[in-house]
């Protein structure tokens, strides 16, 4: 009795200390799965009260994750262990599906399970042979990890349970992340070390790190992953490489999550087994069929392949003279016995096009209905590149028969990289929200997306992510936030920043309000403050060529003049900005009439977006009454003083949260603070160049001159160590 007694009061120590102190130090590894105990005690009791026990009937991979996920989270919520039982008990939460429980089976859910699809779960309460219990309830195991994860963020984030009746279902079906991993583990574009897949010990060893990944994915719905660069190495298709990733496929199956390829159209050349990839040459096809059954052989629910064919130097069906819906369809065929799906990209630009921003449009308008049915146009949100702004892709609102999917950028490519602090979420509600009018009102990107606005059959969403083996994955903690935002939008793009950024935060740091509401505050202005700094008004691709970092707008006479940054901004004596209206190269006729309207009009265009259209005289008045150069100035200084707003807010901070993550966000925001500095000075004093205007005197005078920046550019650091920008300067 009195050991019994003593062995308790020993169990309930060890979890209340391991439980508040994490194993390692608040370190960012956790991501928001971090399941710190109900601070508020009323409400861990009534969570404690209505959560005594989990009841999960059945034991596949997929459930059994999600009990342990449960299990897990609960005790570290409710700072007490929580039981995994069989048997019915009151104030236990039941997990399951109508066939797997007979528990679940007697509530008769199916009417409103059926309207949620395969992946979709009510959490509800429910009696059962009359005891009153919580209800995680699903079509499918999956659905039913899904809704673990839910209920876990509801603790997470001090949610009441009492009268909790929650259904929920994804909007879009394919809800992709892409890693631009190469083989050789260096990340293009990644900035928080080298790629999670370690090849070397791949598949024997099954690092921990997968099931984290896995976790942290699946907590967000997400259902698929691209592992490898769209810049493919084609060995990713050798058995040697299968038999790694049909490893990595094992670990995360049970989260829900299929693996996807990244190919290289020229494939079966590299191999050596033929002497073309022409799409049309019937042995290029059987290629295809074959090796796709080994992929298949290796993993047998493969999600498909992601195509960057004929674009930035990569092989494609041009090469052969066939178009781009030639070049999926074959893939397509490849891969339909086995229900999988071929990503096509159309980031497609040729430099002998006088307006780059035509250039995908130009090329893929034509083949709209030309492509199978299980091909996916994957399409980024902008027409140039994942700029910090730009108006959406004409594509979405002009391809009314392809299934078409949007591609974000987590990554912070062209937002200071993981030294910035940029929360996405406002970009991707921005792009998200964004009305097109191509079938009247109502016609916005998500709706589109969601297949409502042209009734496609495949949906998705997909961001370019870059976890690396970093121990908080993102290099930045604050990009994080990013890669959940997506999550959450691409489950429902009807979730506002707000909310998302609310939930990371909560998840991520505290729920006390006073560290909740001026960070967030800062979080949903750090896009703005980012475009400001770099490239307001419409402005766009004023970086050093290669690099993305740092700013550098006079960049001329590259091999391509779309590389170019005076290609894009067009600063002369009489003004500045790329005409795209009629009198220019009219690529505002791409969007729907009421859109080309009033982006092709200086009186109705969105001013956030007016040099992308128009070019402006420098005198010209702006809203606020400024004239154009007064008012890029203004936003240029403005950018700088929102950084060091979200500095000054951030110091106010430091008891809210544990010393690590505090002393870094301050040490990172110091960098930006910095930077943001040198992009002004840099843009400011180049552009006044071209309008001969002086900084108005409010203003803090640039500390240098323009010919300080250009060599600062020249000489400059870029945090991205094996970008050749970055080892093979040439100081000129
Ligand atoms: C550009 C990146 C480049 C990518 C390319 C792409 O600079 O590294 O390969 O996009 O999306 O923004 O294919």
């Amino acid at each position: 009795m009195r050991r019994a007694f003593l062995y308790k009061i020993f169990l309930l120590l060890t979890v209340s200390f391991t439980v508040a102190m994490p194993a390692h130090a608040e370190d960012g590894y956790e991501a928001w799965l971090r399941y710190q105990p109900v601070v508020e005690q009323k409400l861990r009791k009534a969570y404690q009260q209505q959560l005594r026990a989990i009841i999960t009937e059945g034991n596949s991979p997929t459930l059994q994750a999600a009990t342990g996920e449960l299990q897990r989270g609960l005790s570290g919520l409710l700072a007490k262990p929580v039981a995994i039982s069989e048997k019915l008990s009151s104030n236990a939460l039941v997990v399951g599906t109508p066939a797997s429980s007979p528990l679940i089976a007697s509530l008769d859910l199916s009417a409103r399970l059926s309207m949620l699809g395969n992946e979709g779960y009510l959490i509800e309460k429910a009696r059962i042979n009359k005891r009153n219990v919580t209800v995680i309830a699903a079509n499918s195991d999956t659905g039913v990890l899904y809704g673990s994860f839910h209920l876990l963020r509801l603790l997470q984030t001090q949610q009441a349970l009492d009268n909790i009746s929650i259904s929920s279902a994804p909007k879009l079906q394919h809800r992709v992340i892409n890693h631009w991993d190469n083989l050789n583990r260096v990340i293009e574009r990644g900035y928080a070390g080298l790629s999670l897949w370690d090849w070397g010990t791949l598949p024997e060893h099954k690092s921990q790190r997968y099931v984290d990944y896995a976790r942290i994915n699946a907590s967000l719905g997400i259902n698929g992953t691209v592992i490898n660069n769209v810049n493919a190495d084609p060995r990713v298709l050798s058995d040697q490489f299968l038999q790694k990733i049909a490893a990595l496929a094992d670990v995360f199956r049970p989260y829900g999550i299929k693996v996807y390829l990244s190919i290289n159209y020229n494939s079966p050349r590299a191999f050596g087994d033929l002497d073309t990839a022409d799409p049309l040459d019937p042995r290029v096809a059987k290629w295809w069929q074959e090796r796709t059954k080994k992929v298949y052989d290796y993993i047998p629910d493969f999600g498909g392949y992601l195509v960057k064919a004929n674009s930035e130097g990569q092989p494609g069906p041009q090469d052969y003279k066939r178009n781009h819906a030639d070049g999926a369809n074959m893939l397509a065929a490849a891969l339909k016995p086995y229900g999988g799906i071929v990503f096509w990209r159309a980031f497609v630009y040729h430099p002998d096009i006088d307006d780059r921003f035509r250039g995908s449009y130009d090329e893929f308008k034509p083949l709209d209905g030309k492509f199978a049915d299980n091909v996916i146009l994957q399409v980024k949100n902008g027409p140039i590149d994942f700029q910090p702004r730009e108006p959406y892709s004409a594509l979405f609102s002009a391809m009314e028969k392809t299934n078409m999917m949007m591609e974000f950028q987590v990554t912070q490519e062209y937002f200071g990289f993981a030294t910035h602090l940029a929360y996405q979420g406002s970009l991707f509600e921005e792009s998200l929200r964004t009305e097109t009018y191509v079938k009247g009102e109502g016609s916005t990107i998500g709706n589109i997306l969601e297949g409502k606005t042209f009734n496609t059959k495949h949906t998705g969403m997909a961001a370019v992510i870059n976890p690396g083996t970093d121990r908080n994955w993102t290099g930045h903690p604050f990009v994080q936030s990013s890669w959940y935002a997506f999550g959450r939008m691409a489950w429902d793009h009807s979730i506002s920043a707000d909310v998302a950024a609310d939930e990371w935060l909560r998840m991520t740091f505290t729920n006390d309000k006073k560290f909740i509401e001026p960070v967030k505050q800062f979080m949903l202005a750090s896009r703005e403050a980012g475009v400001n700094y770099r490239s307001p008004l419409g402005l766009t691709h004023l970086y050093s060529q290669g690099d993305h970092y740092g700013p550098a707008p006079w960049t001329a006479n590259l091999e391509r003049p779309d590389w170019t940054a005076i290609y894009y901004h067009r600063a002369a004596k009489d003004g500045i900005g790329f005409n795209r209206t009629k009198t220019g190269s009219n690529a505002v006729a791409q969007y729907p009439e009421t859109l080309a309207k009033q982006y092709g009009d200086l009186k109705t265009v969105p001013e956030d977006l007016l040099l992308w259209f128009h070019h402006v005289s420098w005198d010209h008045q702006m809203q606020s009454g400024r004239t154009l150069w007064n008012e890029l100035v203004h936003k240029y200084y403005d950018g700088v003083e929102q950084v060091r707003s979200m500095q000054r807010e951030w110091e106010k901070l430091e008891s809210f949260i544990d010393a690590e993550r505090f002393a870094q966000v301050k040490a990172l925001l110091k960098i930006q603070e910095r930077d943001a500095v040198i992009w002004r000075d840099s843009c400011v004093l180049y552009f006044q160049t071209f309008s001969g205007k002086p900084i108005p005197a409010e203003y803090e005078q640039p500390k240098h001159d323009l010919e300080y920046y250009k060599t600062l550019a020249r000489t400059r650091y870029v945090p991205e160590p094996w970008h050749p920008a970055s080892s093979s300067r040439v100081l000129k």
